[in-house]
C-alpha cells in the first residue's frame, strides 16, 4: 500500500482550521504548537506515510509518534480529514467522556502511543524501529518531537540507542519554532548547535523550512535517509504559523481564542 496521497497543502488548511475550532469550542490550549507541526503532519499523512485509514492497526503500516503530545488537535484533524475518525468526532474534543483527550490517546483510531509527558515517543520510537528491524519488515517510523523536548535526557539516551542498532528505518523530527510554554528555548536551555551535537550522536542530519511541502516531503520520503544511520530532520517553523496575531506569540501557548479571534483566525486560514 502506498501513501494516501492526499494533497498535503489543502489537507493542512483544512487541519488549521479544524485546530482552531477545537480550540476554541474546548476553550483549551497549545493552539499555537499544533499550528506549527500542521504542514509536517498533513505531509506525513497525506504524501509520505503509507497507511490504511479503513484498517488503522493494518500491520504494514508505517508508524507514527506524536512526541509533543499537547499539540493533539493537529493530529485529531489529520485523522479525521483522512478518515480514520468521524468529523464529528472533533466536536467532542476535550470533553468530559471524549476519546479525543487533550493530550494525545492511543484510544483513536490511528494514534499508536500516548504521549504528553515529554521524552518518551523517540524512546519509544526507538524500540519500534528496532522492533521492525529484527523482524525484517519494511514500514517505516516517524517521531515528532518539540525543540524544549529536547531538554528531556530520556532522548539522547534513545539517539545513542539507535545510532548503535542502525536503525536507517527511523526518522525523528524536531519541530524547531525555537519557543517554549513561557519563553524561548534559548533562554530556557539551549540546544544549539543542534546539527552537530546529532551528528556526533550518528545520525544522518537534514535541515529543511518545515513548512515547505516539497522540502519536508524531500527529506521525509522512502529513501530520503541515509543507509546504515537513523535520520533527524531539524524542521525551522514557526509556533502559530498561519494565524498572524498567534505567531511567535508566547501567550498561544496556553491561550484559547476567543469569538472574534476565532472568525479573524479562520479569515486568515481561508476556512471555506
Ligand atoms: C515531562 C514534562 N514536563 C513538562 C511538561 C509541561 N509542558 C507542556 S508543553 C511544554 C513545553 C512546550 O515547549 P516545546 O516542548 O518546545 O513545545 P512547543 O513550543 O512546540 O509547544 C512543557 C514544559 C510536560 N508536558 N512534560
Amino acid at each position: 500500500m502506498a501513501s494516501l496521497q492526499i494533497a498535503s497543502v489543502d489537507l493542512a488548511r483544512r487541519m488549521r482550521a479544524q485546530a482552531v475550532k477545537m480550540v476554541h469550542r474546548a476553550r483549551a490550549s497549545h493552539i499555537g504548537s499544533a499550528l506549527s507541526i500542521a504542514d509536517i503532519v498533513a505531509v506525513l499523512y497525506g504524501q509520505v506515510m503509507a497507511l490504511d485509514p479503513a484498517r488503522p492497526d493494518w500491520d504494514e503500516r508505517d508508524r507514527f509518534l506524536l512526541s509533543k503530545g499537547h499539540a493533539c488537535v493537529a493530529v485529531y484533524a489529520a485523522l479525521a480529514e483522512c478518515g480514520f475518525i468521524p468529523e464529528s468526532a472533533l466536536l467532542n474534543y476535550g470533553q468530559d467522556h471524549s476519546m479525543l483527550m487533550n493530550h494525545i490517546s492511543h484510544k483513536v483510531p490511528g494514534v499508536e502511543f500516548s504521549t504528553g509527558s515529554l521524552g518518551h515517543g523517540l524512546p519509544f520510537g526507538v524500540g519500534k524501529a528496532l522492533a521492525a528491524k529484527r523482524s525484517g519488515r519494511g514500514w517505516r517510523t516517524f517521531v515528532l518531537l518539540s525543540d524544549g523536548e529536547l531538554g528531556e535526557g530520556s532522548n539522547w539516551e534513545a539517539m545513542m540507542f539507535a545510532a548503535h542498532h542502525g536503525l536507517d528505518n527511523l526518522t525523528a523530527i524536531v519541530d524547531y519554532n525555537k519557543l517554549q510554554s513561557l519563553t524561548t528555548v534559548d533562554a530556557t536551555l539551549r540546544v544549539e548547535p543542534l546539527a552537530d551535537k546529532l551528528r556526533a550522536f550518528g545520525w544522518a542530519v537534514r535541515e529543511v523550512d518545515g513548512h515547505d511541502h516539497a522540502a519536508l516531503i524531500a527529506a521525509l520520503e522512502r529513501g530520503a535517509g541515509a543507509v546504515g544511520k537513523p535520520t533527524f530532520v531539524i524542521a525551522h517553523t514557526t509556533k502559530g504559523k498561519g494565524v498572524s496575531f498567534m505567531e511567535n506569540a508566547v501567550p498561544w501557548h496556553y491561550k484559547s481564542p476567543n469569538d472574534a479571534e476565532l472568525s479573524r483566525a479562520l479569515e486568515e486560514i481561508g476556512d471555506a
